[in-house]
């Protein structure tokens, strides 16, 4: 059967949803694994599910029919194989049915289903992946008790792993050897897993609060044993933070991690055997940055909680993807704020928001978290279900307040558990709990957009009152041009224009109308509004203040998001003016970047947050039309302004961050952040000797935080330490491809003028394919969204992207469908690139054979 479907594409629609016609309570798998032939053996308990005469449908492809049977008996008569699976008339209330089925790992380069990676065999079965394996109801509310034999050469594949535990090994004939896993808890087939391969592990335990001993292992190649006690620790402080924070404990006494080269997204939560892209689990001083350090503990603890999330209660349908994902990113950015530092979390988290999720809503591929209809489920793994997703969760917990946002989770888990659960249960379950009643917060389940909120403060000297009126809007996005007020959380407080003093406390307001005004009475002096604290509604805020008000907030809201918001406003609003060609002063800017660099009450980490200039896509955002290379000149004019005019700041923050060698700790993490952002503004000011500072620390590095942020000033730049330094770290780190995915990266970010014909060179690379989802990601996907590159007027960065994509959906679909987006903003853009930019689009979708996936992404793009 193709890999490809240009057919016609089926559209599934959430309302559609029926319950399974035939249910399957238990299924025994054999596996005779081989990386050219695998032979699948599956004996399935069917039983039919309420009063109906319907078939027994079983989703199928790429794979080879061997043997069919019902209860027993060859039953050629009873089946009708199809295009996507097997049809099959049953007489009875249960049945047997077994098949043996040959596929191929070695061929699936889809890495969907059961696959080869470097030697390993491994299966990602989320979402349909379970039908490339066996003939199977592949739907998240049919939940079954497995039993799984594998089989496979024992050289070769000397570990074999699967759900649950192990029962049984023992060697079989010709050198083979096998192992036998039952797993205890029903789950749907979206979370079955088996690995086999020469791996080593990296053992340590855990024992619950009621005592289990839980044997915890993760998997690498023997090689990388030593870099595997990063993720160790934040899986134990995962299992015991959710302990704590949620009363959830681990269930099985065995849980086994696996880290694998080729993986199309970060990590899966299958049932007591995570796989996990290497990248999120492989770290040691020496290849990994800080960044890389918080996102392996961020995404280790998130696939962990999904054991509850996700695997004991599980989703109906994939419409409800966000009810295990919002939730459990919501989870795990709770984790990792209680590990370092909220405020610095907070801020990075809204930063990847609006840098992935703003953009996605505020364009032709938005959808709600719960969206209405999908061609390829695989497309709505989205920073809106996910990001926006967690954004709804978090709101509910403010709504609710902590007690009872836990109340409402214990009695979701309770009434639950076992079961595949929707949305609206989990929403029903925290308005039980709490007594708050959630009607009209119902409607971020299924309105798209960010909504704008706008707030003007007037103030009354002579009544000392200020009257707050909040207003909300959310623009109409494809197929939903009326949109309703939602419910919108804001965080306030009123900082006084002259002392600088929170004069109210924090307040937090629930906008439910239109608009809405709020009295503040007795105020002792004229207030400054501090709105939207740790950024308590996903939305965008309209609000008329000057910079030097922006100025004041910066330096004296005591909500430390507030004080990052009031900086970012103060230097948007200033790009953005330039842009439009006004003629602004930078003053403001530069003393408020001075203040806060000079501030001795903030900590490192805070600080280089805070002096980041806002993205060139922000920007762009607030622009009617995008020039990109208009807005890249402006940004690094203001770079530079900042660089030259502060130096000896920047050299002051930079040596007083120097430590004499490298620690993990939060405090040398901030410390390593500042001094990079310090370098990097000593760079912008075009410093004469800022490719020697960075090429010294490039040199004596001794972790790839330094070292990697040296190279992304010196790639920037013309110097002759550039090639030194890419040239060294290549040579330094060949072989290991986390490191040289930074290496494609670093030079697909670069801001030269160049960087198109030099990224054209790297895909000519002996060390580029596509068929790795890292590579082509760190190649291609940093390209696409290096805006003044991509957007280049002489459209050579969207036919580069354009033919990899083409050339990727062959290979990998899911990971080409992931590249199309920057596409899809062609209205922001003036004729000329939005011109260039549909083309690209059409070319794709003139693609013979064409994956759903990349037909879905494209042809939405371009309406
Ligand atoms: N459930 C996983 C994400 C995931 C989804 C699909 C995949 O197929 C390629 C892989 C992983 C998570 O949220 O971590
Ligand atoms: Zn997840």
């Amino acid at each position: 059967m193709s890999e490809n479907h240009s057919d016609t594409p089926v559209v599934i629609h959430r309302h559609a949803y029926r319950p399974p016609d035939w249910l399957v309570p238990t299924i025994a798998l054999d596996f005779a694994l081989d990386p050219q032939k695998t032979r699948v053996k599956a004996r399935l308990q069917v039983k039919r599910n309420g009063d109906h005469n319907r078939p027994l449908k079983l989703d199928g492809n790429n794979q080879k029919l061997l043997a069919f049977s019902v209860d027993g008996q060859d039953a050629q008569s009873q089946v009708k194989q199809e295009k996507e699976g097997l049809v099959i008339a049953l007489g009875g209330e249960a049945h047997t049915i077994e098949t043996e089925v040959e596929i191929s790992p070695e061929s699936n380069s889809q890495l969907m289903g059961l696959y080869a990676s470097s030697g390993l065999l491994c299966t990602q079965c989320e979402a349909e992946g379970f039908r490339r394996i066996t003939y199977f109801p592949d739907r998240p509310d049919i939940l079954s008790r497995y039993t799984v034999r594998m089989e496979a050469d024992e050289k070769a594949f000397p570990v074999l792993l699967s759900n649950g535990n192990l029962t049984l090994e023992g060697k079989s004939e010709n050198g083979r050897h096998f192992a036998l896993w039952n797993d205890p808890f029903p789950k749907p087939c979206y979370l079955f897993a088996l690995v086999a391969g020469n791996l080593a592990a990296y053992r340590d335990e855990f024992i619950t609060q009621s005592g289990r001993k839980v044997a915890l292992a993760i998997w690498v190649r023997p090689d990388d044993i030593n870099k595997t006690h990063h993720a160790m620790n934040a899986l134990k402080m995962a299992m015991a933070w959710d302990e704590k924070v949620y009363g959830r404990e681990y269930d099985l006494d065995q849980f086994n991690i696996v880290a694998v080269d080729d993986f199309n997204f970060g990590a899966m939560e299958n049932k007591s055997l995570n796989i996990f892209n290497s990248r999120y689990i492989l770290a040691d001083p020496d290849t990994a940055t800080d960044a890389d350090y918080d996102a392996i503990a961020g995404v280790v603890a998130h696939e962990y909680f999904h054991n509850w999330s996700g695997n004991r209660v599980t989703c109906r349908d994939w419409f409800q993807l966000s009810l295990k994902e919002g939730f459990t990113v919501f989870r795990d950015q709770s984790f990792s704020a209680d590990l370092g530092s909220p405020a610095v979390k907070r801020i990075e988290d809204v930063r990847s928001l609006r840098a992935a999720q703003f953009p996605e809503d505020a364009g032709p591929l938005a959808h709600p978290i719960q969206p209405d209809s999908y061609i390829e489920i695989s497309n709505f793994y989205t920073a809106t279900v996910y990001n926006k997703g967690a954004e709804i969760i978090r709101m509910m917990h403010q709504l609710l307040g902590a007690e009872k946002f836990r109340k409402g989770t214990d009695l979701y888990f309770e009434r639950h558990d076992g079961e595949a659960a929707t949305c609206e249960n989990f929403v029903a379950a925290m308005e039980e709990a709490s007594g708050v009643d959630l009607t009209d917060f119902r409607h971020w389940y299924h309105q798209a957009g960010t909504p704008e909120l706008k707030a003007s403060l007037k103030w009354d000297g002579a009544t000392k009152t200020a009257t707050l009126t909040l207003s909300q809007k959310t623009a109409a996005t494809p197929s939903q041009p009326e949109k309703q007020p939602v419910v919108l959380p804001v965080a306030i407080a009123l900082i006084g224009k002259q002392t600088g003093k929170n004069l109210i406390g924090e307040q937090l307001l629930t906008l439910t109308k239109d608009s809405e005004s709020y009295r503040f009475e007795n105020l002792a002096e004229e207030p400054l509004l501090s709105i939207n604290r740790h950024f308590s509604a996903p939305v965008t805020v309209e609000n008329q203040v000057s910079p030097e008000d922006l100025a004041f907030l910066s330096a004296n809201d005591d909500d430390p998001f507030a004080r990052y918001e009031a900086m970012q406003q103060l230097m948007l609003d200033f790009m953005v003016a330039r842009v439009r060609g006004e003629q602004v002063d930078p003053k403001t800017v530069i003393n408020a970047v001075e203040k806060t660099l000079t501030n001795k009450d903030l900590d490192n980490a805070f600080i280089a947050e805070a002096v980041i200039l806002p993205s060139e896509n922000m920007v762009g955002e607030k622009l009617d039309i995008v020039d990109p290379k208009r807005i890249a000149e402006i940004r690094d004019d203001l770079r530079k302004m900042l660089g030259q005019t502060l130096e000896k700041l920047w050299q002051q923050a930079y040596q007083s961050c120097e430590r004499p060698s490298y620690q993990y700790t939060p405090e040398a993490v901030g410390a390593r952040r500042l001094k990079n952002v310090a370098l990097s503004y000593l760079a912008a000011g075009e410093l004469a000797d800022a490719p020697s500072i960075a090429w010294l620390q490039f040199e004596k590095a001794d972790n790839m935080t330094d070292r990697r942020g040296a190279l992304d000033v010196l790639v920037n730049g013309f110097s002759p330490e550039r090639e030194k330094a890419l040239t060294a770290f290549y040579e330094r780190y060949k072989g290991n491809a986390l490191v040289i995915d930074k290496w494609f990266a670093v030079q697909a970010f670069s801001t030269r003028p160049d960087v198109i014909e030099n990224v054209k060179k790297l895909a000519k690379h002996p060390d580029f394919t596509l068929k790795n989802p890292n590579r082509a990601r760190a190649l291609i996907g940093s390209f696409a969204h290096n805006a003044r590159a991509f957007h280049d007027l002489s459209g050579e960065g969207y036919r580069f992207v354009t033919d990899m994509v083409i050339a990727l959906d062959k290979i990998n679909s899911q990971t080409a469908a992931r590249m199309i987006a920057p596409f899809g903003r062609w209205q922001r853009y003036g004729s000329d690139r939005a011109e260039m930019m549909q083309n690209a689009l059409k070319r794709i979708l003139s693609t013979p054979d064409l994956s759903r996936d990349v037909f879905e992404q494209a042809s939405k793009s371009l309406l």
